[in-house]
Parts: structure tokens; C-alpha cells; sequence
């Protein structure tokens, strides 16, 4: 459960729904892959992940981003019960894809700095901090299988 103030809730919202989930779902996961090469493997379907560019521009890779900040999404509006949203992604994370639950993480904070770069200016501290308890929020739920 995250608890936000009605002020961080209303800027977090006003954010979300100003941005590219396709353009920043691709920064944000094509980043995680450059960061953390090992990652690559999880994602071998995707097919040409080579260079950075490669990753960058990949097409399945864009469409796995939004997919992906889509489903972020869905939990921003179920801040009070996030682990019972992400419960069926928890399992398959963890049973079927084995993806090692830091790299929720780690993803969290590349979502952070992307948006940072993103939103510029307007992305003060107090609306970064709100972000951080999110995605600090989202990644504990999705992990709540591995414990
Ligand atoms: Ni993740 C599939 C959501 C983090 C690796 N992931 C999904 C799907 C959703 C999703 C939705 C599609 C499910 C389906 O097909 O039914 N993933 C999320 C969310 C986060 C997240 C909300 C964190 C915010 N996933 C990660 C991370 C990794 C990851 C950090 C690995 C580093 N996910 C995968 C892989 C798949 C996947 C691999 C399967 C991709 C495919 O299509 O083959």
C-alpha cells in the first residue's frame, strides 16, 4: 500500500497522463537492458539486441515498453491495494519468466530518471519523492511472490 497526499496524487496523475507511455516505456526498459547487459537474455525474442541503438530502436522492445508502463499504469490507480493487482504478474515474474526481483528495482529508478529528463523542469522534488514511493510500492508488490 502507498500512501500519497492528495497533492501527490494529483500531480502524479497530471504527469502520467501528460506522457508517452510508448516513447518513455521504451527509454525506460531499453535503458534497464544497456545498464544491466545480462538482462538481454530474458528478452531473446525480441531478436537484434546488440548495440544500444539496436535495443533503442527495437521494435518488439518498444512495444514490450508500453506493455510494461501500461501495466504500471493500472497500478497507479489501485494505490491501495497494489499487491493484489500485481499478484498474477508476481507469479509469472518469478515462475515462469525468473526475472530477479532487484531489476523491479532498478527499473524504478531508470522510470525515475527518464521522467526527470522527461518533464525537465516542472519534475521538482516533491513530485520526484512521489514517484519514488510509486515505484518503490510497485516493485514490492511484484516481488510479493518471491518472499
Ligand atoms: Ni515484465 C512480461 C509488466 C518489470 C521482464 N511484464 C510482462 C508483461 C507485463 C509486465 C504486463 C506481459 C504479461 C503477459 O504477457 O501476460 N514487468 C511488468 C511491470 C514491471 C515489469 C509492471 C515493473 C514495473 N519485467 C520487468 C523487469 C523485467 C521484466 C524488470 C526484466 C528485467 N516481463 C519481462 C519479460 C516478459 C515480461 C521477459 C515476457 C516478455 C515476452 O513477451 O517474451
Amino acid at each position: 500500500m502507498v500512501k500519497l497526499t492528495f497533492k501527490e496524487k494529483f500531480s502524479f496523475m497530471f504527469l502520467w497522463s501528460k506522457m508517452r507511455v510508448d516513447e518513455v516505456g521504451v527509454e525506460t526498459l531499453g535503458r534497464l537492458l544497456v545498464a544491466y547487459p545480462w538482462t538481454q537474455k530474458l528478452f531473446e525474442s525480441f531478436g537484434d539486441l546488440s548495440s544500444a541503438d539496436d535495443i533503442m530502436g527495437n521494435v518488439k522492445m518498444k512495444a514490450h515498453g508500453k506493455k510494461t508502463l501500461d501495466s504500471f499504469g493500472e497500478g497507479i490507480r489501485h494505490l491501495n491495494n497494489l499487491k493484489g493487482t500485481f499478484a498474477v504478474l508476481s507469479e509469472m515474474h518469478y515462475d515462469k519468466l525468473r526475472v530477479d526481483s532487484e531489476y523491479f528495482k532498478l527499473l524504478g529508478c531508470l522510470l525515475i530518471i527518464v521522467l526527470a529528463y522527461y518533464f525537465s523542469k516542472v519534475f521538482i522534488p516533491e513530485i520526484q519523492a512521489a514517484f519514488h514511493k510509486v515505484v518503490a510500492g510497485v516493485a514490492n508488490a511484484l516481488a510479493h511472490r518471491y518472499h
